[in-house]
């Protein structure tokens, strides 16, 4: 019989890339959304599975316990994925208790269902580099100790926390992916790779003059969202529940991004000045694209993340397919056909 897996955020980039790769494989899915006055499936339009007939489509919001308990009690899912969450780290500053009902309080509510329910359901819980924070180490690994910056980073980090009680606890095969940053060209607009390759796109088409970003300086280890769901399905089908860190061992300057991004548009980029004062200017134009705007300072920054995917690339073989290079094309061509049309 096919599994039926259940998905929460399936309204974001994960989620629906998520769900695409599981209907490949013949699930059904239960998409799970928060109901809001407009409609937000754009992205499983996008990907054209909106309309499959093994999608459903369920109304639930993962603070609320009750609904959170029916609605496993209901579909009977083998695998649960939870990748709702607030994610966005700027945004936990200032929601710092929204942030932590959702993503600390929702993942308990599903691993007390799971319990209560039926102990043989899987669980994904969706850990993040943000945990690290102020780097314990060079590269981080499944054992490095972690340093939360930010309430969104702690909130997580009770996540990761909880869900290990839960498997040795009681036994739930309750796993956790610790996912370093990945995007694609459906990576929300306020992130910074999309944000800079939307701007890249809008300033090609001369519908706007200038990028503003904050710390140049941050160091991500960037992969490709496709690659990394599958890597949440492969932890999920291992053999026993672990923790594992999902990453392309490789790292890059936000400054570099941009610089290979508008480079995707033929428009090579030159840095001068200092601090609040560097601007990024188009060397043929000779305009400055790039400026600095201090709002998108974080009260406390994680300055650089490298993460080491040895671990689940040796006992479930996964790795990351794209360059950073790659991805910064992917995204830059989604962005200059969708504002050239
Ligand atoms: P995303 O695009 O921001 O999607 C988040 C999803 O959570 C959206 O569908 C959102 O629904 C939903 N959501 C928020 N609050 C909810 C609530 N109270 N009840 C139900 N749904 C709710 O995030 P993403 O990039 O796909 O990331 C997926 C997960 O992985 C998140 O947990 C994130 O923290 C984690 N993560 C992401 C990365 C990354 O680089 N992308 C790395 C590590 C970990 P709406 O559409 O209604 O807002
Ligand atoms: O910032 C710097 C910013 O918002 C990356 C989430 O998916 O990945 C994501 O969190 C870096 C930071 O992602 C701007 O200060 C500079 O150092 O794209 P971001 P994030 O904070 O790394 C992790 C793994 C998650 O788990 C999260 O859910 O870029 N930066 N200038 C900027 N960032 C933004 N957003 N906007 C700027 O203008």
């Amino acid at each position: 019989m096919n599994k039926t897996a259940l998905i929460t955020g399936i309204t974001g980039q994960d989620g629906a890339y998520l769900a695409m790769f599981l209907l490949e494989k013949k699930y059904r899915v239960i998409g799970c959304y928060r109901r809001s006055s407009t409609v937000n499936f754009w992205r499983l339009i996008e990907l054209e599975i909106f309309e499959e007939s093994n999608l459903v489509l369920v109304d639930l919001d993962i603070t609320d316990p009750m609904n959170v308990c029916s609605v496993v009690r209901k579909y009977r899912p083998n695998e649960i994925y939870n990748l709702a969450a607030q994610s966005f780290v700027a945004s936990s500053f200032e929601n710092p208790v929204i942030t932590t009902n959702i993503n600390s309080l929702g993942p308990l509510y599903f691993l007390e269902a799971i319990k209560l329910i039926d102990k043989n359901i899987r669980f994904y819980q969706a850990s993040t580099s943000e945990m690290y924070g102020k780097i314990q180490n060079p590269s981080q690994d499944e054992n490095t100790p972690f340093y939360p910056r930010s309430p969104y980073a702690a909130s997580k980090l009770y996540a990761h926390w909880i869900t290990i009680n839960y498997r040795e606890s009681y036994g739930i095969f309750a796993a956790c992916g610790i996912l370093f940053n990945h995007e694609s060209p459906l990576r929300g607009e306020e992130f910074v790779t999309k944000k800079i390759t939307l701007a890249v796109a809008k300033i090609k088409y001369g519908l706007q003059k200038t990028l503003y970003l904050g710390n140049l300086n941050a160091r991500r280890d960037w992969g490709y969202a496709k690659d990394y769901v599958k890597g949440m399905w492969q932890i999920l089908q291992a053999e026993k529940p672990d923790n594992y860190v999902l990453a392309t061992g490789k790292n890059e300057t936000i400054r570099n991004f941009a610089v290979l991004a508008f480079r995707t548009a033929d428009m090579e980029i030159k840095f001068e000045g200092d601090k609040e004062n560097e601007i990024g200017i188009d060397i043929k134009t000779g305009n400055s694209v790039i400026r600095i705007d201090k709002k998108h300072y974080r009260p406390a920054e994680v300055d650089t993340l490298l993460g080491n995917p040895k671990k689940a690339n040796n006992e479930l073989s996964w790795k990351a397919t794209t360059s950073l290079e790659k991805l910064a094309e992917i995204m830059v061509e989604y962005d200059l056909k969708s504002i050239g049309t």
